[in-house]
């Protein structure tokens, strides 16, 4: 059995999106990042960064149980675990582990920096927001360039690399992410992916969780909300 800790999260989506399509036996432990609880000792020692999502595993590789945290490395974990979604070798597992950091290490980061500047900082950020804007506009030009190559992100082959990239481009109202509706390979690519009955599994799962986090949104603490946004008396670099 393997439990997955976390909430309704792009990050964490991936992870049920993989556990939907390989049908490993799962269970979700919610860890509300809203309250604070990935802040506790007991979550710290699964992930000294504290965020989510964490896999336990409790069969592991050396048949022990195997903690895995970083939604990457996760998805490597599980397609390694499974045999499935990313090729064992060659050519082809390189494609699909570069658009994976393409999604790590870019559409993550960008779109994440880019709705904090959105959704959560004061007003008067024009130039942060504009940069994560460019920068997220960016990686989309890039997606839809190789969705115009090839079927799928790594390949013609569905992999990892979609299922991590999915979830970070669901929100098309703006709001959360951006207005995102007008690259035609990229738009293919998305309702295909979309229409999977594993990924319209995790939808309906996640969207009802997503319920929840909005009401913990809504009334979480200044406390809190400075601690996770790493703000007021939880900023660690001061200005010099
Ligand atoms: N690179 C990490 C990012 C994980 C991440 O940012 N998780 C967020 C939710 S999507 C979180 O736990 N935030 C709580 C915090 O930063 O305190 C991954 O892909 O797993």
């Amino acid at each position: 059995m393997i439990e997955l800790l976390g909430m309704s999260s792009p990050n964490v989506q991936k992870i049920q999106i993989m556990l939907e399509e390989t049908a490993l036996p799962y269970r979700v432990r919610r860890i509300d990042v809203w309250k604070g609880e990935n802040f506790t000792s007991e979550f710290e020692a699964l992930n000294p960064n504290r965020k989510v999502p964490v896999i336990i595993d409790d069969d592991g590789p050396d048949g022990q149980p195997c903690t895995v945290f970083e939604s990457g490395a996760i998805l490597i974990y599980l397609a390694e675990k499974t045999g499935r979604f990313l090729p064992a070798n060659g050519t082809a597992r390189y494609q699909v582990l570069e658009w994976l950091a393409v999604q790590m290490c870019g559409v993550g980061p960008m779109f994440g920096q880019y709705t904090h500047f959105r959704v959560f900082a004061p007003k008067g950020n024009d130039y942060a927001e504009s940069r994560y804007r460019t920068q997220a506009v960016r990686l989309f030009e890039a997606l839809d360039h190789r969705l115009g190559q090839t079927r799928f992100l790594g390949g013609e082959d569905y992999s990892i690399a979609d299922m991590a990239t999915f979830p970070w481009t669901r929100d098309r109202s703006g709001k959360w992410g951006g207005d995102w509706g007008g690259y035609r390979n990229f738009n293919r690519w998305f309702d295909e992916v979309s229409a999977r009955p594993a990924v319209s599994r995790m939808t309906a799962e996640m969207d009802k969780v997503w319920q929840e986090d909005l009401v913990s949104i809504g009334t979480a603490s200044d406390e809190i909300r400075d601690r996770l946004l790493g703000r007021g008396d939880f900023t660690k670099a001061p200005s010099p």
